[in-house]
């Protein structure tokens, strides 16, 4: 079947797919063949590695993940913020197909190759701030924010490292030491790394009305007594924090840590993995409050799918470390490498900075809608195609996960790929690809809309 979006339709992406842009569920939730899999998963797989809703994809494009039941999903989770461009997007398979016959792999230490150099530069032209720039690609978001904080200390000679309450930075041991959760990410999988310190963030929904400097100063004051400014090496911070609940700070917390670390040559770092390529409504999250970083780590949405990271940041900084001091096997892979050129020009020729913003637009009238009649969506909050509800008891800001399961479960049955997040688990977070079309984010929408009332 072919549906092709209506291309002159205003506010409605037009997904080039022959995957039908409709939810359409032609059996139970998960399907007989999705539950065979799952018991071959069980038999085959580490216990540890989990799983959001029991079926197995075959396609996905535009706003529609299809499994192996022949179900159609409606997609609000873009695989945890990565298919920004869309999943198997046009340009992204035709680069990686050519890339792919030509040659897959050199090893970029080894023989190097243009596409890496590509990418380096597009990153340093379309980051924060309109310095001398350099880059250095990696394959996760964790090994490029564990290079951040090599570099960082390299640069400083110092050793300290500073994060924050509800940080998420990934699962190696560096990373794991950094993220803020102990179940799932880092329970019994200690002992972890020295030198990391944590200090409060901003939390506008739980901070009891501390505005953004108040809040910096909160935040200055515990590193300056537990860590002091010249034991530190880098302020590393998620812009608006992902899997810690889609928390925004409070407006001038940012800029005003960014300003205490330059007057005490602390790198700050902005670790843009969930929030960058446009999934926040500007190509950088940072961007809002003029904030340019000493150091960005980038990852997800910067390869549409492929496995990519990097870490951008002042030539100064940047090159303090020694030749030979950074690097890895796969690090800029020549596909993902032309992934990433494909995905930024689609991001730059198709608007997809603005297209977030209507996405943004579209998702809080229409969950303002279910709060009014809901006392217990606490707030909603973020921005662009980043978009959360906190759920609490009525009339309390009580956490409520419950409700968080019980929804994403009434909607994981209907169709609707969603996902939750929160240091209390109790945040549905909606990550659409930007992609999707206005129909299928509104027939989402519907099936949250009745999830809400069926959970009551
Ligand atoms: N920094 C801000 O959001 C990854 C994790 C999913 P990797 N977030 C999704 C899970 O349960 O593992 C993330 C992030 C921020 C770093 C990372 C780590 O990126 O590519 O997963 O290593």
């Amino acid at each position: 079947m072919t549906t092709f979006a209506d291309p002159d339709s205003a506010g409605t992406a037009a997904p080039e797919t022959d995957v039908a842009q409709e939810r359409r569920l032609v059996t139970e939730i998960p399907g007989p063949r999705s539950v065979e899999l799952m018991d071959r998963k069980t038999g085959a797989v580490a216990a540890g590695v989990g799983t959001t809703m029991p079926v197995f994809a075959t396609r996905a494009a535009g706003g529609i993940v299809v499994d192996v039941d022949g179900n159609h999903l409606v997609d609000l989770g873009s695989g945890i913020a990565v298919t920004t461009v869309g999943n198997s997007a046009r340009r992204v398979v035709e680069a990686v197909q050519r890339q792919v016959a030509e040659f897959t792999h050199t090893c970029f230490m080894v023989t190097p190759y243009e596409a890496y150099v590509a990418v380096a530069e597009a990153l340093n032209r379309v980051t924060p701030g309109d310095h001398d720039k350099r880059t250095a690609l990696f394959n996760s978001g964790a090994e490029a924010v564990e290079n951040a904080v090599k570099i960082a200390r390299v640069h400083t000679g110092r050793q300290a490292v500073v994060v924050f309450d509800h940080a998420y930075h990934g699962r190696t041991n560096l990373t794991m030491a950094m993220t803020a959760k102990s179940m799932p990410y880092k329970s019994g999988f200690g002992p972890f790394a020295s030198e990391v310190y944590r200090a409060p963030l901003s939390y506008p929904f739980r901070d009891g009305g501390l505005d953004g400097a108040e809040a910096a100063a909160r935040a200055i004051d515990v590193i300056d007594k537990q860590v002091g400014a010249g034991n530190l090496a880098a302020v590393v911070i998620e812009p608006i924090q992902g899997e810690g609940g889609f928390i925004e700070p409070a407006p001038g917390f940012l800029p005003a840590l960014a300003q205490w670390c330059r007057e005490n040559g602390v790198v700050f770092v902005a670790d843009e993995v969930q929030t960058g390529f446009a999934r926040t409504g500007d190509l950088f999250a940072c961007e809002r409050e003029g904030v340019v970083p000493d150091l960005i780590v980038t990852a997800k949405g910067i390869a549409g799918g492929l496995p990519l990271s990097a870490v951008t940041g002042r030539a100064e900084i940047m090159d303090a470390t020694h030749t030979g001091g950074l690097g890895g096997t796969y690090g800029g892979n020549p596909l993902a490498c032309a992934a990433a050129l494909a995905a930024i020009e689609t991001i730059e020729q198709d608007g997809l900075v603005g297209r977030a913003r209507e996405i943004e637009t579209l998702m809080r009238e229409r969950l303002g809608r279910i709060a009014e009649r809901d006392g217990r969506i606490g707030q909603i909050r973020g921005r662009g195609a980043m978009i959360a509800v906190e759920l609490v008891e009525e009339g309390t800001d009580a956490p409520n996960p419950d409700l968080a399961k019980a929804v994403a479960a009434a909607a994981h049955q209907q169709g609707v790929i969603v996902l939750t997040c929160g240091t209390y688990g109790n945040v549905l977070r909606f990550l659409p690809p930007l992609s999707i079309s206005d129909d299928l984010l509104n027939d989402g929408l519907d099936v949250l809309d009745a999830a809400f009332e069926s959970a009551r």
